[in-house]
C-alpha cells in the first residue's frame, strides 16, 4: 500500500497506481509538472531540430518517389513538435517561454540531431535506426500517465512507423544495389549506430530521473530495458540487409534471452548532450536564424487575427 501523509498527494498517486490518466486540470505535484514541460519540450525540440538533417537532402533525393517521401516525413516532424508544444502548454508554459529555452541552449534535445548526415545513405539509417529506436521509446509513451501527453504519442506512433518503413526501404534497395551502394549503406549503419543506442539515455544507474518517472508511470520501461529491446529488434533486421553491426560484442545470449553488446561510449554521449557534438553550434544556429527571419510572418499573422477580431466586434456592435 502506498502511504503518504499529504492527502492531495496520496490522492494523486493512488489515480496513477489503477492506471488513471492526469489531465491538465488536475491537481499534480509541482514537481510532476516541471518534469513533464523538461521532458515534452525536449521530445518536441527533438522533433523540430531533427528536421534538420534531413531537410538537408530533400533537394538531393535520387528519386521523385523518394522526395516526396523524405518531404511527407519531414512535414510530419514539424506537426509532432507541434502536438507536443501544444501539450507542454497544457502545464503552464507559453510557446514563446519554450523556444527561448531551445534557442538560449537551456533546453536540452536529442543528442542524436547533433550527428552529420553526409550521405544519401543516411536518410536510410536515420529512418530505419533514429525513428526505429524514437518508436521503442514512443510505444511506451502512449501509455504514459500524463493524458495529454499520451493522446500525443498514439497519432506521433502511428506516423513514426511509416518513417522507419521508408528508412528501411532505403536501406533494402541501396543492400540490393551495387557494390558501391551497399558499402555506402554500411558505412551510414558504421556511423549511426552507436550514437542511436546513445538515444535511450544514460544507463539505469547514473540516470537521475528514472526511479520517480517510473513511480509516476511518466516511464514504463527503463532506458536500459528499452536499448535493450532496440537491439534484439534491430539485429535480425541488419542480417536480412547483409550488412554488419559495428560491435564486435554482440553475440546472443542463450541464458539472458537477449543479446549482448558492446560498452557504449558514453564520455561521447556527455559531450554532445553538453553543447560539443559535431553539429551542436550549427543546429542552434539554424533554429535561431529560422526564427528571426520568420518574425515577420509572426507580425503578419498577429495584425491579421487583429484586423479579423475588430471586424467581428463591428459587426456585433
Ligand atoms: N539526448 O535521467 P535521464 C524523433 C538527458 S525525436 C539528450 O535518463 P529522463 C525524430 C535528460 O534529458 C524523438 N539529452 O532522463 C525526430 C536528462 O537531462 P536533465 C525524441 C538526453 O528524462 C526527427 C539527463 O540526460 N524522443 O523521433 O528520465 C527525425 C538524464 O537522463 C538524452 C524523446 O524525446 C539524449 N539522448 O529519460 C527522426 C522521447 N537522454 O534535464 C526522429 C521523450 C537523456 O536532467 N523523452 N538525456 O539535465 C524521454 O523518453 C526521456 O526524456 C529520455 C531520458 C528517455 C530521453
Amino acid at each position: 500500500m502506498y502511504l503518504n501523509n499529504d492527502p492531495l498527494e496520496a490522492d494523486f498517486q493512488a489515480k496513477i497506481d489503477k492506471g488513471q490518466n492526469i489531465e491538465a486540470k488536475d491537481w499534480m505535484p509541482e514537481k510532476y509538472r516541471k518534469t513533464h514541460i523538461r521532458q515534452i519540450s525536449q521530445h518536441a525540440h527533438s522533433e523540430i531540430v531533427g528536421m534538420l538533417p534531413e531537410g538537408n537532402w530533400i533537394t538531393r533525393a535520387p528519386s521523385l518517389r523518394r522526395k516526396v517521401a523524405l518531404l511527407a516525413k519531414v512535414q510530419d516532424e514539424a506537426g509532432h513538435g507541434l502536438y507536443l508544444y501544444s501539450a507542454a502548454e497544457t502545464l503552464g508554459i507559453t510557446r514563446d517561454e519554450l523556444y527561448d529555452q531551445l534557442h538560449s541552449g537551456k533546453a536540452k534535445y536529442s543528442s542524436i540531431f547533433n550527428y552529420p548526415a553526409v550521405t544519401w545513405a543516411d536518410m536510410g539509417a536515420v529512418g530505419w535506426l533514429v525513428d526505429g529506436a524514437a518508436i521503442m521509446n514512443q510505444v511506451m509513451l502512449t501509455r504514459t500517465s500524463y493524458g495529454p501527453y499520451a493522446r500525443a504519442m498514439v497519432r506521433i506512433c502511428k506516423e513514426e512507423s511509416f518513417h522507419q518503413r521508408q528508412g528501411y526501404e532505403i536501406m533494402l534497395t541501396l543492400c540490393n544495389g551495387t557494390e558501391v551502394q551497399k558499402r555506402m549503406a554500411q558505412d551510414a549503419l558504421n556511423r549511426w549506430w552507436w550514437p542511436s543506442l546513445m538515444m535511450f539515455g544514460p544507463r539505469d544507474a547514473e540516470s537521475p530521473h528514472t526511479e520517480q518517472a517510473l513511480k509516476w508511470k511518466i516511464k514504463l520501461k527503463t532506458n536500459d530495458e528499452l536499448r535493450q529491446q532496440f537491439v534484439d529488434q534491430t539485429v535480425s533486421q541488419a542480417e536480412i540487409l547483409g550488412i554488419t553491426i559495428p560491435d564486435p560484442k554482440l553475440k546472443w545470449n542463450e541464458a539472458r534471452g537477449h543479446y549482448d553488446f558492446g560498452d557504449i561510449d558514453w564520455e561521447e554521449f556527455t559531450q554532445v548532450v553538453a553543447g560539443n557534438g559535431p553539429c551542436n553550434r550549427e543546429r542552434l544556429e539554424a533554429r535561431k536564424s529560422a526564427w528571426e527571419k520568420g518574425a515577420w510572418v509572426r507580425d503578419a499573422a498577429l495584425a491579421y487575427a487583429e484586423k479579423q477580431e475588430q471586424r467581428s466586434l463591428k459587426v456585433a456592435v
